[in-house]
């Protein structure tokens, strides 16, 4: 999608650092971070929350959660202790940025409940 910002970073025509990637998804660090460990798990298409999700988007779902998180918290290190794996829907979820991304969090305890 041509405005969108994390479109624009899986196309990699806008630097980021990523610590993840294959065919269907990329990880990179959270510009902003929240947490000493706090990346950005996104499908590389576009899709707009959690909210846009179609039959056709089970496979990269799946793959997310089932092969990427699990394999990102033990290489950064976040596994043994535990983590947080958010995804902001809309605006009342504090969804800022219009690519479905699911924030991986960790290094620190967690509150809850959340801000
Ligand atoms: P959310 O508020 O859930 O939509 O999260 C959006 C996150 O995206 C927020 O934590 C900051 C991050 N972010 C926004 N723009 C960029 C960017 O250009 N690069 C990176 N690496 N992160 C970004």
């Amino acid at each position: 999608m041509a405005d969108c910002i994390f479109c624009k970073i899986a196309a990699k025509e806008i630097p980021s650092t990523p610590v993840y990637e294959d065919d269907t998804v990329i990880a990179f660090k959270d510009l902003e971070p929240q947490a000493p460990v706090h990346v950005l798990i996104i499908p590389k298409k576009h899709i707009r929350s959690l909210l846009g999700l179609t039959e056709e988007d089970k496979a990269v779902i799946a793959h997310i959660h089932v092969d990427v998180v699990g394999r990102l918290a033990r290489e950064l290190g976040i596994a043994e202790k535990g983590f947080r794996l958010v995804a902001n829907t809309g605006e009342e979820g504090g969804q800022t940025v219009g690519h479905l991304h699911f924030h991986l969090l960790g290094g620190r305890s967690m509150a809850w409940p959340p801000g």
